[in-house]
């Protein structure tokens, strides 16, 4: 018989040792004007460094890939400074942070992109609307990306888990969930190509696969893992058929020696953690809408191995240490989660000792 999984004990991730199973989520919070990390972020991340993994808030791997305001970057030399210094606070409080990156795709505005239309699988335009400094704007139509473009891309999600290193990061999260330009590709409505990459389940899911590729490549697949939504229509995303698009997904990403995957299944379609069990060789990540008994519940049903808290760690620092406690947590401000300043960011108190 083995253990239950402890929430609170150390686990083996890819490459690196981590002190227990909870997982700051993803989190966009807009605040690195010029797409720059800065001191006021790498305070936050060190902040909850008593995660046993941060995963950093969407990072872009291209100029193309920047949405909404005020996201950080990772492709050039003055963003990989920035997060070396968010890197070194966050090791320097004993933690562990991988850096998410997050292209946008078609979820941008051209005033994110330096008045570049956003890109896209196709030129198909999603209804939504964006924050924008000057107020609430229709998304428009994206520009379908040429395959050389697609191959460029390919390449700077490997230049991106690069950087993330060199920056002194502990892996990268490739982010595939919520409808974002690896989202787009297999999505069929978002999708409409009828090149390699669109098409046919394969097809579709040929760009997360080749960015996966490009990233484990790079940097090694222990350093690398893959956050999926299977099922969520966030950011326009319709698929009759979530069954046929994610089991080439789950089987392509299978047997590489990747680090995890980390699911937000709010809505699962099918029993798509069931088959990642089955066939995927790394870690599993459980997601959105957890407290501790549902935590503790499923690590020990084996449904995952580590899970992730994301609102919850905005306005709780020492999450892993209140948890523990069974103390009180804080509720977030929601007014303060996108742009501004260290109110609402990194004023929300630990619990006294
Ligand atoms: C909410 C607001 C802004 C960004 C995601 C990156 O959905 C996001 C996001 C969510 O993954």
């Amino acid at each position: 018989m083995t253990a239950t999984p402890d929430l609170f004990g150390p686990v083996q991730l890819g490459d690196i040792a981590l002190a227990n199973r909870i997982v700051m989520a993803p989190m966009t919070r807009s605040r690195a004007p010029g797409n720059l990390p800065n001191a006021l972020m790498a305070e936050y991340y060190a902040q909850r460094a008593s995660a046993g993994l941060i995963i950093t808030e969407g990072t872009a791997p291209a100029a193309n890939g920047r949405g909404y305001i005020d996201i950080p970057g990772i492709y050039s030399e003055a963003q990989v400074a920035g997060w070396r210094a968010v890197a070194d606070a966050v090791h320097a409080k004993g933690g562990r942070i991988f850096a998410q990156v997050m292209h946008v795709g078609r979820i941008s505005l051209p005033e994110f992109q330096d008045g570049a239309e956003p890109v896209a699988p196709s030129a198909v335009t999603p209804p939504g609307q964006m924050y924008t400094p000057s107020g609430m704007k229709p998304l428009g139509q994206p520009r379908a990306l040429e395959e050389a473009e697609i191959e460029a891309l390919v390449e700077a999600y490997g230049q991106a888990a690069r950087n993330a290193i060199a920056a002194g990061l502990d892996g990268v999260e490739i982010h595939a969930a919520n409808g974002y330009l690896p989202g787009q590709f297999l999505a069929p409505n978002s999708n409409q190509r009828i090149d390699r990459w669109g098409g046919s389940a394969e097809n579709r899911a040929r760009f997360l696969l080749a960015i996966t590729d490009a990233a484990a490549k790079a940097i090694g697949p222990a350093r690398v893992g893959v956050r999926l939504s299977p099922g969520n229509p966030f950011n326009d995303i319709a698929d009759p058929d979530v069954e046929g698009t994610y089991t080439p997904v789950i089987h392509g990403l299978s047997g590489k020696g990747l680090a995890y995957l980390h699911f937000l299944d709010a809505k699962p379609a099918f029993d798509v953690i069931g088959l990642a069990r089955q066939h995927f060789d790394g870690k599993i990540i459980l997601n959105a809408g957890y407290d501790r008994a549902r935590a503790q519940a499923d690590l020990a049903s084996g449904r995952g191995d580590l899970v992730a808290f994301g609102s919850k760690y905005i306005s709780n620092p020492d999450l892993v240490e209140r948890l523990r406690r069974d103390a009180p947590l804080a509720a977030p401000d929601q007014a303060t989660f996108y742009g501004g300043d260290a109110r609402g960011y990194t004023d929300y108190p630990a619990l006294a000792a």
